[in-house]
């Protein structure tokens, strides 16, 4: 038990710093709450690591999130820590840096820590029914949040998160109203795609929900589709070298504001202006964002809301007792267009 949790933790700070030799008998019959304060002065020294100050008898749920990528994710991680601290819930954070394998060590070492809950954002749909049903050994429920996987559903107790499929169809209604006049005059209108992370599900969904529509129209020409990884800096360099050859473009739907914004750059310094020489439709409403609609350089923001914090722990809560608990919920999102009154929003927070 104790190399099996002090390899949790090793594996949690992604870093080999505890010889699997390091025996510790007195770990052996630890109290949870003993292991509790231990896990948490190991995990603190990882990079990254937080946690939250929560009351003597407090559940104790174990998040694994992706990284730091966005400031959308950065809201999400708000959120949830927030959250946590409101709900008086014990909560060990693991941030993932990207990578799927420090996620699954994460997950591993709250196992052996023998958290009430885990949640995690996948970064990708696929790899987690090995993890997940030692997880289901352990008896540990485990939520999936943000992000969706391609596993047994037995294996999770939910899911709670974004429509990604929904958020691309409204970037082509949007589109069909924008470019009607063009349609009716037979123009070929031409769309380049920026795409979120291989292999994650907003990125598949977002894809999916607008091809649904745009490819029932023959107007329409998605002529280029790459993926910037959600990154503002890949956003940028994308457009830049797109623009080289000087191609029409028409639109550019991008699947988050961060590349949205780093295509502006690109844009500008090609000397066209952002949402009259190209129109822009990006996902998330972040404030950045909202102030580009407001002064016309994007068309079309589509909310995808990073506030699950609340959510999240609600669920867990009732997880624990032994409530039933709805199999899936994504969180409610809007959509802002060019003209609308803009005035009445508050602050993003993100
Ligand atoms: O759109 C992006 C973040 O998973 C919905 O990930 C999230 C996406 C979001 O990096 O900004």
């Amino acid at each position: 038990m104790a190399a099996k949790f002090l390899n949790g933790v090793r594996g949690a700070c992604g870093t080999s710093r505890y010889s699997t030799r390091f025996e510790a008998p007195f770990l052996r019959a630890a109290p949870r709450k003993l292991l509790a304060l231990i896990f948490s002065l190991l995990l603190s020294s990882c990079p990254k690591a937080e946690k939250t100050p929560a009351s003597r008898d407090a559940l104790i749920l174990g998040f694994s999130q992706i990284g730091a990528e966005s400031a959308w994710r950065i809201r999400n991680t708000q959120s949830v820590q927030e959250s946590a601290k409101q709900a008086g819930i014990q909560l060990l954070f693991a941030n993932a840096e990207q990578k799927q394998e420090n996620q699954i060590k994460a997950i591993r070492s709250f196992i052996a820590y023998q958290v009430d809950v885990i949640a995690f954002v996948p970064i990708v749909v696929s790899g987690w029914d090995n993890v997940l049903q030692e997880a289901r050994k352990a008896g540990i429920p485990v939520l999936v949040t943000d992000r969706k996987i391609d596993a047994d559903e037995s294996l999770y107790a939910g899911f709670i998160g974004t429509d990604s499929e929904k958020e691309g169809r409204e970037a082509a209604l949007f589109l069909l109203d924008k470019f009607a006049g063009r349609r009716k005059a037979g123009d070929l209108i031409r769309v380049a795609e920026f795409s979120g992370t291989v292999g994650s599900s907003v990125a598949d969904g977002r894809a999916k929900g607008f091809r649904d529509i745009i490819e029932k129209e023959p107007e329409f020409e998605i002529f280029y589709s790459k993926s910037g990884d959600f990154m503002r800096s890949k956003g940028y360099e994308l457009m830049r070298t797109l623009l080289e050859n000087r191609p029409q473009i028409d639109v550019l739907f991008s699947h988050n504001d961060s590349m949205t914004l780093g295509a502006m750059d690109a844009m500008r310094e090609a000397g066209l202006r952002p949402g009259e020489d190209i129109a822009i439709i990006t996902i998330d409403a972040q404030q950045k964002a909202i102030d580009a609609l407001k002064a016309g350089e994007v068309n079309c923001v589509i909310e995808c809301n990073p506030n699950q914090g609340p959510l999240i722990m609600d669920i867990a809560k009732q997880l624990i007792a032994g409530g039933q608990t709805p199999r899936f919920i994504h969180v409610d999102e809007a959509v802002f267009r060019e003209g609308d009154d803009l005035s009445v929003l508050p602050p993003r927070g993100y």
